[in-house]
């Protein structure tokens, strides 16, 4: 496979880069952090969307070598942020997981070299995981999930409603964030009074602890609705498309 090929020379040659996506406080329109997105710039493609590569990055394993570049990248970056003092309370860092990543049994061992390395604060490391990876595997899960919350590190719901899980199995864990998938915000605007599952998703969440982010929050009538819904967070092209670094500090300094 070409793709298998190009990506073990992609890691070799440091054709990666990440972007950050500002995340949002909703009631403050401040930035409280960033999730880092992976770009792939390939010589002769141009760049090649995660969706694309990261399946075969899976498949073919090559998915650890990349994520810890991606966590390394990213706790770095914010480090660096962290001691510019850019804001009053410091910065999160937000970093995708696969499924895969997260049933790899160095994941905790990966994760405490990089936080030694970059000296990031745990608590400003937010790892998203999808409902998948919580409930295909429970047992090394759980396990994975207990050592992070040991260290502090926090722990988002990615794409929450897109999979099979329901917040009352959720609750057994200690999950500090859920995101709304930005399939629910889509149809925000689409009727005016329907707000579809957004607020009994929002109200169960708040009830169990967790605040809650709305992705992909396109349009301001959208945002009028998840601020009016008490939303805490939210992330999408209103504020801005992930950028690279140089480009997503400016959005806190302009
Ligand atoms: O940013 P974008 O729309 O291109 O991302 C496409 C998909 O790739 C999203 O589902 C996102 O979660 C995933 N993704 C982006 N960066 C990473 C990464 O560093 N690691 C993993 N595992 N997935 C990522
Ligand atoms: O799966 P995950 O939520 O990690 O991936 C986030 C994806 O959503 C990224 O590919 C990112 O580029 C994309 N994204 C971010 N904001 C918006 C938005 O406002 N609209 C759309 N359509 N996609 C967005
Ligand atoms: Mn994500
Ligand atoms: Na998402």
């Amino acid at each position: 496979l070409q793709l298998e090929t190009d990506l073990r020379k992609a890691i070799n040659q440091q054709e990666f880069l990440v972007y950050y996506q500002p995340i949002v406080a909703l009631s403050t329109s401040k930035i409280i952090g960033f999730e880092a997105l992976v770009r792939w710039h390939h010589p002769q493609r141009g760049l090649v969307s995660p969706a694309e590569f990261i399946p075969v990055a899976e498949e073919t394993g090559l998915i650890t070598p990349i994520g810890a570049w991606v966590l390394r990248e990213a706790c770095q970056q914010l480090r660096i942020w962290q001691e510019q003092k850019l804001t009053q309370e410091p910065l999160t860092i937000s970093v995708n997981l696969s499924v895969r990543q997260f049933s790899q049994p160095n994941l905790i061992e990966q994760i405490d070299e990089i936080l030694e390395e970059t000296k990031l604060n745990p608590f400003s490391l937010k790892l998203e995981i999808t409902e998948s990876a919580i409930m295909d595997n429970s047992e090394s899960a759980k396990a994975i999930i207990h050592e992070l919350k040991r260290r502090k590190i926090q722990l988002s719901i990615d794409d929450f409603g897109t999979g099979y899980s329901s917040l009352s199995y959720l609750h057994l864990f200690p999950i500090n964030t859920l995101k709304i998938d930005k399939s629910f915000v889509n149809r925000l605007d689409k009727s005016q009074e329907d707000m579809g599952l957004i607020p009994a998703i929002m109200s169960m969440a708040h009830t169990m602890g967790m605040d809650v982010v709305a992705e992909g929050i396109e349009t301001p009538e959208q945002l009028a609705k998840l601020k009016a819904l008490n939303c805490d967070f939210g992330q999408g092209y209103i504020f801005s498309k992930p950028l690279e670094s140089k480009l997503a500090v400016q959005l806190i300094t302009e």
